[in-house]
């Protein structure tokens, strides 16, 4: 008992010598699956962040929306209840039009002009964010989304009536303009919801499909490319502005090289999870000409209805863009 309590006495010790000054521990909801390539970018994120402040900020990733579910997540950042998280850019667009540029749909389908957008889109973000006491750290893309059912569809009236799971106020938009019926559902739910019949279909990336191993209910992907939305990290502006300048640029180097590898891995991951989809045992495709018609022209339905609603500013990030190309 005696060597017990010198050890553990020794081991407190060593603790305390080797804890830096004022070591602060920032935890950070993500909303997706530990497994999905995000989270998989945030745990390093996290991890270049421990280590290059020296432990003095400590940042605990917490994945599945396990702390914050997706929808939460940004309140609890704003409230201070969490100094650091990450969600999806686009399910702010109920708050403000602008959020909302990365879906529109068939404006930017790949992953060079997704980051093109983003560029123009940037700094509007930030300073919506930034108004909302948020600081942007880095976003990193989606792959392409594309249309899941559970049977076959070849033309826009055949989903007439179909339970569809959406995401944002775009892909509830698109059920109600494809005569689909919304029901918002977060990724970690969807497994669940597929299952039980709550949803038929979805707008997703291969890779949400894959992460929550869809085939189990649904049969069919169509590759549309409708757009690539946006995760982003946000830290409370003022946990930041009370960060060190020294522990700012390593945080702001870590996220820059989040953001790199994010992509790159985004790229990887839309190949792999489309085989593994197939793996899975689902058809994987084009969309018919058709169809991809038909989408397009309600496309084009929805971007006039963005564009009115993101006003002047909308239109200067869809110029830029247009500019860019
Ligand atoms: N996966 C997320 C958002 C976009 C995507 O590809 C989801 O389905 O919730």
């Amino acid at each position: 008992m005696k060597k017990l309590t010198n050890l553990l006495a020794a081991t407190a010790l060593t603790a305390t010598a080797a804890a830096p000054a004022m070591a602060e521990k920032w935890d950070m909801p993500m909303a997706y699956s530990a497994s999905n390539f995000h989270s998989a970018t945030g745990a390093e994120f996290a991890k270049c962040v421990t280590t290059g402040t020296g432990g003095e900020i400590e940042i605990v990733t917490h994945p599945s929306g396990s702390l914050f579910k997706g929808a939460d997540i940004k309140r609890a950042i704003q409230t201070g209840q969490a100094p650091i998280g990450e969600r999806l850019l686009s399910g702010h667009q109920n708050e403000n039009a602008l959020f909302g540029f990365d879906s529109i749909p068939f404006l930017a389908t790949s992953f060079d002009d997704s980051a093109k957008l983003w560029e123009a889109a940037k700094p509007s973000i930030e300073r919506v964010l930034e108004e909302q006491n948020l600081t942007l750290l880095y976003a990193v893309p989606w792959p392409p989304q594309g249309l899941y059912f559970k049977n076959e569809v070849n033309s826009v009236a055949e989903m007439k009536g179909i339970k569809f799971r959406s995401y944002n106020n775009a892909t509830s938009r698109l059920a109600e303009l494809t005569g689909m019926l919304p029901v918002t559902i977060e990724a970690a739910e969807i497994s669940q919801a597929f299952a039980t019949g709550v949803a038929d279909s979805m707008i997703s990336s291969g890779s949400t499909g894959y992460d929550r191993k869809v085939w189990e209910s649904l049969n069919y992907f169509y590759e549309v490319d409708a757009w690539l939305p946006r995760n982003y990290v946000m830290v409370n502006s003022d946990v930041w502005s009370g960060v060190s300048d020294a522990n700012k640029n390593v945080i702001k180097g870590c996220a820059e090289l989040a953001e790199y590898a994010g992509n790159w891995r985004a790229k990887e991951y839309t190949g792999f999870t489309l085989q593994g989809l197939r793996d899975g045992g689902m058809t994987v495709g084009p969309a018919s000409d058709q169809m991809v018609q038909e989408l397009k022209e309600i496309g084009v339905t929805m971007t006039n209805e963005w564009l009115e609603a993101a006003g002047d500013e909308g239109k200067a990030i869809v110029d830029a863009f247009n500019s860019s190309q």
